[in-house]
C-alpha cells in the first residue's frame, strides 16, 4: 500500500475543550506520522478559501463562521492508506453516526462543531497540507 499525505486540523472546539494532546495521542497510536503541525486562528476569509468546495451550501456561513471562532490546529500526517484510515478513526461527518469509539463520536458535539477534520482524497491530502504549509516545513522522519 503506498505512503498517503492527509491534513488534519484539530478545529476551534477541539482546542477549546483541551483535547489537543489527547486527539494527536490517539492518532498517533493508530501509526499516523506528524510530519508538521502549528497552531493559528484562521481569519473568515481563510477559512471560507479553505472550504471553498462547500461555497452556497446552506451550512457554509456557519461553518465558516465556526473555523475562524478561535485557535485551531492543521497537522500533516503520514501513513499506508492514510485517507481511508484517518477517516475511520474519526468517524463520519455527524458525530451520532460516528462509530462507537471514533473520535468524532467519543469527543463532538454537533455536526458543525465536530472536532477534526481530515481529507478526503489523496489530491485533497497533498492540497490541503499545502494550504498551511510550505513543503520544506513537511517533515517526514520514516527510516
Ligand atoms: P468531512 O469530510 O467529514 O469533514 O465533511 P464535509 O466535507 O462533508 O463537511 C465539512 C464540514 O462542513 C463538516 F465538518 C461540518 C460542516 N457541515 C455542516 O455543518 N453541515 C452539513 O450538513 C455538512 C457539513
Amino acid at each position: 500500500m503506498a505512503v498517503e499525505r492527509t491534513l488534519a486540523i484539530l478545529k476551534p472546539d477541539c482546542v477549546r475543550k483541551e483535547l489537543i494532546g489527547e486527539v494527536l495521542r490517539r492518532i498517533q497510536d493508530a501509526g499516523f506520522e506528524v510530519c508538521a503541525l502549528k497552531m493559528l486562528r484562521m481569519s473568515k476569509q481563510e477559512a471560507e478559501g479553505f472550504y471553498a468546495v462547500h461555497e452556497g451550501k446552506p451550512f457554509f456561513d456557519e461553518l465558516t463562521d465556526f473555523m475562524s471562532s478561535g485557535p485551531c490546529v492543521p497537522v500533516v500526517l503520514e501513513k499506508e492508506n492514510a485517507i481511508a484510515d484517518f477517516r475511520e478513526l474519526i468517524g463520519a461527518t455527524n458525530p451520532e453516526d460516528a462509530e462507537e469509539g471514533t473520535i468524532r463520536s467519543d469527543f463532538a458535539d454537533s455536526i458543525g462543531e465536530n472536532i477534526v477534520h481530515g481529507s478526503d482524497s489523496v489530491e485533497n491530502g497533498q492540497n490541503e497540507a499545502a494550504y498551511f504549509f510550505p513543503e520544506h516545513e513537511i517533515v517526514a522522519n520514516r527510516g
